[in-house]
């Protein structure tokens, strides 16, 4: 009797909300889970086994439960199954946009007090001298998986052992950049990644006959919660592609059942007579999300297809919180209703009253995918996150009479392009200092490939003249691709208010045509 009951108390013990969710139910199933590129599949069985391997070397390497491990690597099988080896020894997962350079690199390091740091072999040399300031463990991984944490990997066994969490431990930190132009790591619990995975499979209504066509980056929320803990709590298999590329997914549509994408990816795919009602008819669903959807692509999309893209609306701090109906109507410029679990309402910005259903103001949500708050940022944590649980979300929105929510614009500076943020204050304190510089202001403007694009205004010292071509070498240097202005406009002031404040709106419709004049 005292052997069952250790054995009960263990069971009860041991839990892990998302390991025992998403993977544990995989474990030995001879079913297929990633479709690689190149058409050799990887079974739900050997991914969890090779999940089991990486568990063991971070288990090696002396990484306990809360640890963090920083990841600045490319998609592939090996990378998602870091993420779950992490989960499996506890760890918390810290994925960088692989566009980082070593100098934004540095800051993600020893902000996170990471323990580990897994890099691509590449930039092991630029990056060594950040692990070695920071004290971290540097590990190497490229886009084939191979790698000196491979190599730890070899004479280790699977390991079978599943750290003990709570739900309201931290599984992932994601970085989102802020006003201020520092980045916030975003403290996501089980709790908040199971909760959403299990309302998005409910009213997506996944299931293990669904495959998911799989182009997105996995350092995001979009692809590696929405898309990636949906397919593992479903079942199903994923077409595992490196990167979108419109040719290959037109070639692997005929596999899939269903596909997540930013605004980008169908913008591109209807750029292409390929991609047409034919070729769309078996699927079940196109999912957007991440920026907003034109209507008018909706309606092309729904023109050209007969299907009506489904348009959800999250952001990394609560992944997902509304999304458009899949039985009923998906109306194009609107994100739809809350999920099931999530409350959401438009808010006065200065009193946080709710205002009446019409009236646009700031959307504030409640739920259990709200975020636990802003790695060691507790101020910053309070003026986001009220006492009551509801997130200041930073986006204006309004409900019609029929409940669905409309993304109208943004209280927050941000600019996305290509489904990736931007905060100007970052490009502008990087601006201000390069020489010849006095002062700098970056606003969007339209972009017909990536929705927006980042303009510079730049204001030159007295007697200075600004050289165009030094300032683009040293984003190139500095600073991720994606963030690195497309246009540049020089003016000798910055239009201010009688406060002194530099009026953004002003610029942004003086710059709203350029993209559209060079086409860039
Ligand atoms: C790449 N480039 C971009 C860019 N992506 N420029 C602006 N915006 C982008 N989004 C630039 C590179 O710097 C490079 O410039 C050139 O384009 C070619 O790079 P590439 O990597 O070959 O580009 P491409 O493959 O065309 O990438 C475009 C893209 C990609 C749209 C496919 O950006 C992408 O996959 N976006 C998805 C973003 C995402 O997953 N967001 C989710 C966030 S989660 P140069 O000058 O060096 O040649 C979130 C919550 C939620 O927001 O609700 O989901
Ligand atoms: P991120 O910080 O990368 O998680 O981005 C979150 C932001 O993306 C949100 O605050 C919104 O501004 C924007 N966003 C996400 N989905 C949508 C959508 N469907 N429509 C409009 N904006 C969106």
């Amino acid at each position: 009797l005292s052997t069952v009951r250790s054995h009960v108390q263990e069971t009860l013990e041991v839990s892990n909300p998302l390991y025992d969710a998403l993977i544990a139910p995989h474990r030995g199933q001879g079913t297929p889970f990633l479709v690689m590129a190149d058409g050799t599949t990887l079974t739900h069985a050997d991914f969890v086994a090779l999940a089991g391997t990486y568990a063991s070397a971070l288990d090696k390497l002396g990484v306990a439960a809360g640890d963090r491990v920083a990841v600045h690597i490319q998609k592939s099988a090996d990378a998602l199954a870091l993420y779950v080896g992490c989960l499996q020894v506890g760890a918390v997962y810290l994925p960088l946009n692989t566009a980082y350079t070593p100098t934004e690199l540095s800051y993600f390091i020893a902000d996170s007090d990471a323990s580990v740091f897994v890099c691509d072999p590449q930039e092991v040399n630029d990056v060594a001298p950040i692990a070695s300031e920071n004290d971290v463990i540097l590990k190497t991984m490229d886009a084939t998986g191979h790698g000196s944490l491979k190599d730890e990997t070899s004479a280790l066994p699977v390991r079978e052992e599943i750290a003990s969490r709570g739900a309201d431990d931290i599984a992932a930190l994601l970085y989102t950049s802020g006003t201020t132009g520092r980045s916030k790591g975003a403290m996501l619990t089980h709790r908040n990644l199971l909760s959403n995975a299990e309302a998005l499979v409910d009213i997506w209504h996944f299931t293990d006959r669904d495959v998911l066509l799989h182009a997105l980056p996995i350092f995001h929320s979009h692809g590696l919660f929405v898309a990636s803990n949906v397919t593992l709590l479903a079942g199903g298999p994923m077409i595992w592609l490196p990167k979108f590329d419109a040719d290959t997914v037109i070639a692997r549509l005929p596999e899939a059942t269903a596909m997540m994408g930013v605004p980008t990816f169908y913008t591109r795919l209807l750029d292409d007579d390929r991609f047409d009602r034919a070729l769309t008819e078996h699927m079940r669903v196109f999912i957007s999300g991440s920026a907003p959807l034109l209507a008018e692509t909706h309606d092309r999309f729904a023109a050209r297809t007969g299907h009506r893209i489904l348009e959800r609306y999250g952001m990394t701090e609560t992944s997902m919180n509304t999304s458009n109906p899949y039985d009923g109507p998906r109306r194009a410029g609107t994100v739809g209703f809350p999920l099931p679990d999530v409350e959401a309402k438009v808010c006065n910005p200065e009193t946080g009253e709710t205002l009446p259903t019409g009236e646009i103001g700031v959307l504030e949500v409640r739920g259990p995918n709200v975020f636990k708050g802003y790695w060691k940022m507790p101020e910053k944590t309070a003026e986001e996150l009220r006492e009551n649980g509801f997130f200041i979300t930073g986006d204006l929105a309004k409900v019609d009479s029929d409940g669905y929510i409309s993304i109208v614009g943004r209280g927050k500076d941000l600019i996305i392009s290509g489904g990736y943020n931007i905060y100007p204050k970052e490009i502008e304190l990087f601006l201000d200092d390069l020489p010849g510089v006095f002062e700098s202001a970056v606003v969007g403007a339209p972009h017909p490939d990536f929705g927006e694009s980042v303009v510079a205004v730049l204001v030159p010292e007295v007697g200075a003249t600004i050289d165009i071509g030094v300032i683009e070498a040293e984003a190139r240097d500095k600073l991720a691709g994606f963030k690195r202005p497309r246009h540049f406009e020089i003016l000798t002031a910055l239009p201010r208010n009688t406060m002194g404040k530099v009026q953004k709106n002003t610029l942004r419709d003086q710059v709203q045509t350029v993209f559209r004049r060079s086409a860039s």
